[in-house]
């Protein structure tokens, strides 16, 4: 072990109080606190009940903010899923990690955490989903999804080679790491694991022990669903739309395969990710949507009747595979919590970016906008970690980096971006003195649901973005008045200063984070 971080040593169970203890706090203190991260794939605030609860219930995941604080504004830097997985183990945007996007290989003999925290006297393991095209370096165990990876009866790469399991991703990498925690790992010393999940990617593939819920269920309209675009150039030609047949696809996202119906991608639904499963899982599955693909066909929909269908069917297949996940992060709490392990241990919860639920009409991220630009982010925190409740202050994916450094103790490296949260955990911050602004930059154009390139920055109250590259479109949003993002102030009489102020912030954050791209064009 190289440092200890004695603030964060926690009291060794079965002691007496350190107070009756003459040998003082560090005599009684003895390891820094393990830290359990899970993450999902895009899974977004409204489909979590801590945040929104006019969808669903996700009882499990709310208990991990009951016991500890709950961000109310957490954003990543680059709304997909490689690049954000590059930001989260480097504390750095995606122009310094060199992960822009999902096709560049992640360069995996950069800085990393866990080769940071290996040095600090931590265990590390990575299980699910990587993403990052390289092999992952620096973890004592690794079994990682091959790129997307399947929800039925998935292959793992492992140090050892590919592996095969016969079950449902997110119950199989919750087994995996109760068992590494249980079994593989050397219980003297600390840990990080970080549990990756799957679910709730596309094309949203319920277990087949939850296919029936929600089907009763109607789920409201998003009141931005019919969205016209007016003002906005680039969210009017994305390729995201659940009304388009070309974007949401009717066989592989919402599951109406028939015999003579061949849509854009019901080839890869067909003899990919239907063609997987067992006798017995095609059996659940088949008895279960083929009464509905009965009546889908029957119905003959149309027009908003027909988008307003497909919405629902989107709704409750990801509805589906987020209740598998509320019951497998209640495994992990159950078992840290049956082995005396709250009190030792950090719980961070998030997801690799946010999604839309119909806002705009859509589904996927990318853009800069609230949903997707937006990510959950829970902790549950030991008692000497003092806050309790919901925290309002900026944060970003590059600070969990920094923030896993300051729990382990470890030095954080003047390179990294991202700043730790700590200090707001131990409740020790005055949110005056904290960060007022975010940048952000997305480079993946063109490509699969053509969301163009954009860079920009958010304060508390304001967004700027600049979508470049085959377009010169900047968008100005006053999320105080409009959350939903549906008006364009920019160039707008009456917002000719607030826009300079943020120009010239996004100037700062674009020399301070060393990003190219400065050009600032005249109002
Ligand atoms: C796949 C999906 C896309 C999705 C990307 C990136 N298409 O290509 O809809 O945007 O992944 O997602 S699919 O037909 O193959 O499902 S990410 O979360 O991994 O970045
Ligand atoms: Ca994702």
């Amino acid at each position: 072990m190289q440092k200890i971080n004695s603030k964060l040593l926690y009291p060794l169970a079965g002691l007496a109080t350190l107070a009756s203890c003459g040998g003082g706090e560090k005599a009684e203190l003895a390891k820094p606190l393990n830290i359990v991260y899970i993450m999902t794939d895009d899974h977004t605030r409204q489909m979590m009940s801590s945040y929104d609860n006019r969808h669903i219930e996700t009882p499990n995941l709310d208990r991990i903010a009951e016991g500890g604080v709950l961000f109310e504004n957490a954003f990543v830097c680059n709304s997909i899923s490689g690049p954000s997985r590059a930001a989260l183990l480097t504390g750095k945007h995606s122009h310094k990690n060199g992960k822009m996007d999902n096709h560049t290989k992640f360069d995996g003999d950069q800085q990393t955490v866990q080769q940071l925290l290996k040095g600090a006297g931590y265990q590390t393991a990575m299980i699910g989903k990587w993403h990052l095209d390289s092999e992952p370096t620096n973890f004592d165990f690794w079994e990682i999804l091959p790129g997307q990876g399947d929800y039925y009866n998935p292959v793992f790469i492992t140090p050892e080679g590919n592996k095969n399991y016969e079950g449902y991703v997110t119950d199989i990498i919750t087994d995996m790491s109760i068992d590494w925690m249980e079994n593989e790992r050397d219980k003297e010393e600390p840990f990080c694991l970080f549990i990756h999940h799957k679910v709730a990617h596309r094309n949203w593939m319920s277990d087949t022990t939850h296919l029936s819920l929600y089907e009763d269920k109607v789920f409201e309209l998003p009141g931005n669903f019919y969205d016209d675009y007016e003002g906005r150039i680039a969210a009017a030609e994305q390729e995201m739309s659940i009304a388009s047949d070309h974007d949401m696809d009717i066989v592989n996202d919402l599951k109406m395969m028939r015999e003579g119906v061949e849509t854009r991608l019901s080839g890869g639904y067909i003899h990919g990710t239907y063609a997987r499963m067992n006798e017995a899982q095609k059996a659940a599955w088949d008895k279960h949507y083929n009464p509905i693909i009965e009546q889908f066909y029957a119905a003959n929909l149309k027009g908003n009747e027909l988008a307003e269908w497909k919405y629902q069917r989107y709704m409750r297949d990801y509805a589906k595979t987020i209740k598998s996940l509320d019951e497998n992060v209640g495994r992990v709490l159950d078992y840290l919590e049956q082995n005396d392990m709250l009190e030792n241990t950090i719980i961070i919860y998030t997801s690799d970016q946010g999604f839309y639920m119909g806002e705009h009409g859509w589904f996927d991220k990318r853009f800069m906008y609230e949903e997707s630009m937006s990510t959950p982010l829970v902790m549950h925190l030991p008692s000497h970690l003092k806050k309790r409740g919901n925290i309002s202050v900026l944060a970003q994916n590059i600070d969990f980096a920094p923030t896993m450094l300051d729990i382990a103790g470890a030095d954080i490296p003047e390179d990294i971006q991202g700043v730790s949260l700590l200090p707001l955990l131990k409740d020790e911050v005055d949110p005056k003195d904290w960060r007022k602004s975010l940048y952000y930059h997305f480079y993946e154009f063109p490509s699969e649901h053509m969301v163009k390139r954009h860079y920009g920055v958010r304060t508390e109250r304001y967004k700027l973005i600049h979508f470049y590259n085959d377009i010169d479109s900047w968008e100005l949003f006053d999320l105080q008045e409009d959350i939903e993002e549906m008006h364009n102030l920019y160039g707008k009489p009456g917002y000719e200063e607030i826009t300079k102020e943020l120009k010239a912030e996004l100037k700062n954050l674009q020399e301070k984070y060393d990003d190219p791209i400065r050009e600032v064009y005249p109002l």
